[in-house]
């Protein structure tokens, strides 16, 4: 936010500014653990809050339904070839609006209502437009579910995998998770998909910005037929999504998102992508990713040696599933609500075949993308392991939070959040108590 902005919105909607700013200073105080976030890029910001905003551009580059758009059709061009570039995709399309909207265009576009999609289960680390009953793809379509095996290390069971797939016969082998700490043999899907004559997709919405850098397996390579991520978690850019996919797929996905789901783009994020997708073709933002993964791993590590217990007992990417009930004694939502408090924050989640209910299931989710944005690196991924287990092991111990949260807001001052500038004071008492996310499932 600008000055000039500031001071105009602070005295036009006290309340608003109040809160904006408000998040501001949580963002700077605290770590964000969150394996799901990331802090973008001052120019995406400023691409997101530009004139684009302001167009309409229903339809796609050279056949829009409305005027004007020699430069949105520039701009959307430079996104879809640069995600082509980036990933080795034949096709892309950028519109889709987020996550959510990206995984149903390119269901309803497969798929006839009815068709059986076999997707990971989602206590296993699927998503919920993975086939969720809640969602309204569970309603759509018909999904059968392959499950990871504790006993080989939370690796993906491919001989129940493969049985499921033969009995039945789904029409998408579906692969991706939103809690997985694990890379995919993206080959072995494919084989099975081959196999019952299914179409494979995978939604990498987590990891795209590691495939993006080269440094986690990409399921083109195995020769996928649709591919689908999002921009905002390790792409590091704005809330939106991509369907990428095999030419003869390019008609079906583009006349699914737009007549078929959405309405007009929204260009100022399509310009932001463009741009995060430029970010993420430079060699520092492969760096970036090492890191990010030597960061999970070092952060897996300190809380293994601290005797924490870890879903597949460690991590291949940039996420570390913690089991808090066999580890603390505690649930995810209390795990989760005493990390705040020291101004950490995590996410509760469930972990395979979770006893508990998804509003207070086994354990957390955490991760290294935006930490690592910040600056961070192994040295303080020990701080970390060593202010969360302090906490957790506190519960109601009245010193020990308030300590380690000056700790931690201590530490976090060294590290700017990329795009705030100075900040002004914020407004304690507009600091709301609890966040909504209490009454949402995790993923
Ligand atoms: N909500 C996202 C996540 O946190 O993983 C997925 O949609």
């Amino acid at each position: 936010m600008n000055d000039d902005f500031r001071t105009s919105l602070a005295a036009f909607d006290p309340d608003l500014h109040a809160a904006l700013v408000g998040e501001e200073h949580r963002q700077q105080r605290g770590v964000e653990l969150i394996p799901s976030e990331n802090y973008t890029y001052p120019e995406v910001l400023a691409a997101l809050g530009s004139v684009l905003t302001n167009k309409y551009a229903e339809g796609y580059p050279g056949r829009r339904y409305y005027g004007g758009q020699e430069y949105t059709d520039a701009i959307e061009n430079l996104a879809r070839d640069r995600a082509c570039a980036l990933f080795r995709s034949e096709h892309a399309n950028v519109q889709p609006l987020s996550g959510s909207p990206m995984n149903q265009a390119a269901y309803l576009g497969l798929l006839e209502p009815g068709d059986t999609v076999l997707a990971m289960d989602l206590s296993h680390g699927g998503h919920l437009t993975h086939g969720a009953p809640v969602s309204h793809m569970g309603r759509i379509f018909r999904f059968v579910r392959y499950k990871t095996d504790p006993a080989n290390a939370g690796a993906i069971d491919f001989d129940e995998l493969r049985r499921v797939a033969r009995e039945t016969r789904p029409k998408l082998v579906l692969c991706g998770y939103t809690s997985y700490p694990r890379d995919f043999d993206y080959a072995e899907f494919r084989g099975v998909a081959d196999e019952v004559g299914a179409l494979a997709m995978a939604d990498v919405s987590h990891v795209g910005g590691l495939i993006a850098a080269g440094v986690m397996n990409n399921p083109f390579d195995a020769g996928f037929d649709v591919v689908t991520t999002t921009t905002h978690k390790t792409l590091r850019g704005p809330r939106a999504g991509i369907v990428l996919c095999r030419k003869a797929f390019a008609p079906t996905i583009d006349k699914s998102v737009f007549p078929g789901l959405q309405g007009g783009p929204h260009m100022n994020t399509i310009a932001a992508a463009a741009i995060t997708l430029k970010k993420a073709a430079e060699p520092a933002f492969r760096e970036h990713a090492r890191q990010v993964l030597t960061n999970a791993k070092a952060l897996a590590k300190a809380l293994l040696d601290e005797g924490v217990h870890l879903v597949t007992g460690g991590t291949d990417n940039h996420m570390i599933v913690v089991d808090t009930a066999k580890s603390f004694g505690l649930d995810g939502r209390e795990a989760e609500r005493l990390l705040d408090e020291v101004a950490i924050t995590t996410n509760k989640q469930v972990i395979p075949d979770d006893p508990r209910p998804p509003l207070r299931p086994s354990g957390i989710r955490i991760g290294t993308p935006a930490v690592t944005t910040r600056g961070m690196g192994e040295e303080d991924m020990f701080r970390l392991a060593d202010w969360m287990t302090r906490a957790l092991r506190a519960a109601s111990d009245e010193a020990t939070l308030p300590q380690v949260r000056r700790e931690v807001e201590a530490h976090c001052s060294s590290f700017p959040v990329p795009g705030l500038g100075r900040l002004p004071h914020a407004t304690a008492r507009r600091r709301p108590r609890r966040s909504l996310s209490d009454s949402v499932p995790s993923s």
